[in-house]
């Protein structure tokens, strides 16, 4: 993968391209990151890279000339790229959307700021507009950054064998199960005991039972979405009848109404 960002503040992508996993993808050569200015596209003496909107109003525009300029840069050095542009008006990203995206040989991510782009130079320029979600944010950078990070951890031998992309709750549509580890108790609350028992079909019993409660406690929205197997719904059910029998049985006594609990 070869990424381009198109950004009037190229100093912000350093930090994140030196790190981590990412990091560790272009240090070994697995995917190439590099940023165009708009700036290095203009001419005039304050290298100027927006405007008045046409017709008045609050804000400034994102100049057609530079930014095209630097898009077009981008796909001289990568003409088989898909270009993006980071706008709240694009398409919700999800991660359906990243692993498709992970499919391509190069991306170019134009980053608005002020009040957006130019609308001629999207219409010229850009294959797809996508949004990371309904919060106002100041520019696509960040949305970039999280574009490439979501993208990148798909794109296949970036992920350590044991912690594949397969693997992930989002692609199975559930949830990640609770994860502990040592100590065995922190600040006096302890772990499942099952964890301890060496078992592994239990363990996994437990991860699906743990994943599948979570996503219909935290996310019913995905679970709606995707729908429930036979046997999960067993799980489900069986979680309920569990819950049932130790409502039922004296283990829990009712309170006193003049304890105030
Ligand atoms: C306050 C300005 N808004 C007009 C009512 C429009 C607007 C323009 C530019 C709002 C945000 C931005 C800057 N944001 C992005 O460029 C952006 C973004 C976002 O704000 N939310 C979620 N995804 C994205 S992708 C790019």
């Amino acid at each position: 993968m070869n990424y381009i960002v198109v950004t009037i503040f190229p100093e912000m992508f350093a930090p994140f391209w030196e790190h981590g996993i990412i990091g560790r993808a272009i240090a070994s050569g697995k995917i190439t990151a590099g940023a165009v200015n708009p700036r290095e596209f203009t001419n005039d003496r304050h290298r100027t890279t927006d405007d008045r909107p046409f017709g008045g109003g609050a804000g400034m525009v994102m100049k057609s000339g530079p930014l095209a300029g630097a898009v077009r840069s981008a796909r001289r050095r990568f003409p088989e790229a898909l270009t993006l542009l980071l706008t709240p008006q694009g398409r919700p990203f999800d991660q359906e959307t990243a692993l498709q995206l992970a499919g391509q040989n190069a991306l170019i991510l134009v980053c608005g700021r002020y009040e957006g782009v130019d609308e001629r130079v999207g219409d010229a320029l850009i294959d797809m507009e996508v949004s990371v979600g309904d919060y106002v944010l100041t520019g696509g950078e960040l949305p970039a950054m999280i574009l490439m990070d979501a993208v990148t951890r798909l794109i296949p031998g970036i992920l350590g064998g044991e912690a594949s992309a397969e693997k992930d709750s989002f692609s199975d549509g559930l949830l990640e199960h609770a994860q502990y580890t040592r100590p065995r108790v922190f600040e006096g609350r302890g772990a499942p005991e099952v964890l301890f028992s060496g078992n592994h079909k239990a363990i996994d019993d437990w991860r699906r039972e743990d994943a599948l409660i979570r996503t219909l406690l935290k996310r019913k929205d995905l679970l709606e979405k995707r729908g429930l197997r036979p046997e999960e719904r067993k799980i489900l059910k069986k979680w309920v009848r569990d819950i049932e029998r130790l409502l039922d049985a004296q283990s829990l006594p009712g309170a006193d109404p003049s304890s105030g609990a």
